[in-house]
């Protein structure tokens, strides 16, 4: 199996998962797919190399951090005027994305961090390394706080969080996704991830962000988003939809578990709108929800609107 083919498996089948994680596979799989290219024309080459975009993009539809990291990989790469010129510039463009994402988690962990005080009780949802970077640099900074995670059903990746976060020495409690409410006395405030932001500062994160969200906003709990700027999603600028990911019923129910004729619902995302987010901290500061669309349009630069 080729590189490409495996991480698209491995994205769908979730052995890979977390937007920055998926982004940097992706982006990783198209430097590797140039570095091992074995034909021996430019064309061929930029035709294979759509394909192996379209593949990479289809493993996993909702965070547009993969999108981003493998588009990053082949910028420029039509302008190439050889093959050899091509392959440098696609695994140049990949080593940067990978190095560029990494050294964002680590400045958003910095700037996270000051906003959490000695005494501080944290919320998180799911498994995100942004967020989950915020906590270990309050921890590492000698801060003494607490952690609650939830589970996130029906993957659990609750269970990986709590045992990263006990593994780096913090006091951490593993409560159910339906606790959120009943917990939320006990929070100062709340970190979580994003899969997607859109141009009107909406979150897109693991389901059961929002209801997390809401509870927080009822007891007045800060509620901060730790996203890279590459999770931006420049298509929701031109008016298009996030497409939730639904995945199979068989995370939820087992066979025969219950009759035929049970309907079951398994969205793998929800929407957060921004007036419920206080901050999104990225690498380049903290924003608010409202200043997405500004960061975005000077990122895409006059090209983007011009191709419409
Ligand atoms: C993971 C999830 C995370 C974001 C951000 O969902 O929703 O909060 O992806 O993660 P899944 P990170 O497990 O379905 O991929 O901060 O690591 O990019």
């Amino acid at each position: 199996m080729s590189v490409v083919d495996d991480t698209a498996r491995k994205i769908t089948d979730m052995s890979i998962r977390g937007a920055g994680r998926i982004a940097r596979a992706g982006a990783s799989a198209i430097g590797d797919f140039a570095r091992t290219y074995e034909g021996k024309s430019l064309e061929g080459f930029l035709v294979d190399l759509d394909m192996a975009v379209d593949t990479l993009v289809a493993s996993r539809p909702t965070a547009v951090s993969l999108w981003n990291g493998v588009h990053a990989a082949v910028k420029g790469v039509s302008d190439c005027g050889s093959l050899e010129e091509a392959i440098e510039k696609v695994s140049e463009n990949a080593d940067r994305f990978v190095e560029a994402s990494s050294k964002a988690v680590e400045t958003i962990a910095k700037i996270g961090a000051k906003r959490i005080k000695d005494g501080d009780t944290i919320l998180t949802h799911c498994n995100s390394s942004a967020a989950l970077g915020v906590i270990k640099e309050a921890h590492r900074q000698g801060k003494d706080i607490k952690v609650y995670a939830t589970e996130s059903r029906p993957w659990r990746q609750g269970i990986l969080t709590v045992t990263d976060l006990a593994n780096n020495g913090i006091d951490v409690t593993l409560v159910i996704d339906s606790a959120v409410r009943s917990v939320m006395k006990r929070i100062d405030k709340i970190f979580v991830g994003a899969d997607t932001i859109t141009s009107d500062g909406v979150l897109i994160n693991k389901i059961g962000t929002s209801q997390l969200a809401l509870a927080a906003h009822e007891r007045r709990v800060p509620f901060y988003v730790c996203t890279e700027t590459y999770k931006f999603s420049p298509m929701t600028l031109f008016g298009d939809m996030v497409v939730i990911e639904e995945r199979d019923i068989s995370e939820v129910v087992k066979p025969g578990e219950v009759p035929d004729s049970v309907k079951v619902f398994n969205p793998v995302f929800d929407s957060t709108p921004g007036r419920y987010i206080d901050a999104l901290i990225t690498e380049i500061g903290m924003i608010s929800p409202g200043s997405v669309y500004g960061v975005m349009a000077g990122q895409l630069g006059e090209t983007a609107f011009s191709k419409e």
